[in-house]
């Protein structure tokens, strides 16, 4: 009989018993979100066949242009998580206040914060797509305000990502290191596929949108400009860049190969009086955590990311994650000025 390999339930099960922790609750969690991105793996995969490309002729709270897929993807999330009786609320990219549990269903303690599609952009191009989420608990029984969705990244008790690419994978952390896992479309399972990803410290790739080079503030400048030198410049070697468009596909590449992801504050962003262009509680905080538990480093230039104490749902913040002697590097820049 062909072996299945390890499934997610297993795997969390598996890390309940080596913690010696009861991860009943948790299982039940992260096997509702696994089915929220079967579903929507399914609905990338075909595209135009299942009529879900194209915009949805409307803006979300960002002020973006809604992507079909964007009100289809939030929709399906919050149709396969709501009923578990686990989630106190849940707060998305495409929905201006948290979404409340419905009183037909009991009402848990743990909050999710989600990214549904996150570089929806890429979706009609058939580039990389992802969903990002980030779970973290609700401290009393009654019901939650959007400021009890407004925790530093550091009380996450579980973060991850789904990307939907060339095959879909579910990448998570409880905390306890990363697992990456592989969608088996032939038994409809997410298999354990990369059970310790860890980020090289060192690398020679980095990720930015090179067309607002002008904005750079100095210390990117600097960085950008002393990897593009190549050997024969300051840092004696030559540097390849990539730039996915999607922070899922970006961030996943590094994490399976190291390298830079640069999302940094501007001159561009501060005229437009905004603090950065990634959101923090459901792009910047998961994907610090999994950077973080990968052996990575994730920061603003200013201050680790985990560590900052939100102020709104959507608020936006500066993005500097990768390998560690990397962000360490830019970090110093940051401090010289
Ligand atoms: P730009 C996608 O819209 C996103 O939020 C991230 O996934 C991605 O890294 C970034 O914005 C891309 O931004 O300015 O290159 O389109």
């Amino acid at each position: 009989m062909s072996q299945l390999g390890t499934t997610l339930t297993q795997y969390i099960i598996e890390q309940g018993r080596a913690q010696n922790e009861s991860r009943g609750a948790f299982t039940a969690l992260l096997n509702d979100v696994a089915t929220a991105c079967k579903r929507l793996s399914n609905l990338v995969r075909l595209g135009e066949l299942a009529g879900v490309l194209g915009t949805a002729g409307q803006e979300n709270v960002q002020g973006e242009q809604q992507k079909k897929l964007d009100v289809i993807a939030n929709e399906v999330f919050i149709e396969s998580m709501q009923h578990s009786g686990l989630l106190a609320g849940i707060a998305s990219e495409e929905m201006d206040a948290h979404y409340p549990i419905p009183e037909r269903y009991p009402r848990g303690d743990y909050l999710l914060a989600f990214d549904p599609l996150d570089g929806s952009s890429n979706i009609d191009v058939n580039g990389s797509t992802g969903t990002i989420f980030s779970i973290t608990r609700h401290v009393d029984s009654s019901a939650p305000s959007d400021i009890d969705f407004q925790q530093p990244g550091s009380r996450q008790v579980c973060a991850g990502y789904c990307l939907y690419s060339s095959a879909s994978m579910l990448v998570i952390t409880t905390g306890h290191g990363v697992a990456g896992f592989t969608l088996d479309n032939s038994v409809g399972e997410f298999i354990l596929s990369h059970p310790q990803i860890k980020v090289p410290r060192q690398t020679s790739e980095y990720a930015i949108n090179a067309s607002n080079a002008r904005h750079w503030l100095p210390p990117e400048k600097r960085y950008v400009d002393e990897c593009n030198a190549g050997a024969d410049g300051p840092r004696g070697r030559d540097f390849n860049m990539r730039w996915a468009g999607s922070m899922v596909g970006d961030v996943h590449r590094i994490l399976s190969r190291g390298g830079l992801f640069l999302y940094p504050m501007d001159a561009k962003l501060a005229a437009a009086g905004k603090h950065g262009k990634l959101r923090l509680l459901y792009e910047a905080n998961p994907m610090a955590m999994l950077m973080e538990q990968a052996g990575g480093k994730a920061h603003t230039g200013t201050e680790r990311i985990l560590d900052i104490a939100p102020s709104s749902l959507h608020q936006r913040v500066p993005v500097i994650m990768g390998s560690a002697d990397e962000v360490e590097r830019l970090i110093g820049y940051h401090h010289e000025g």
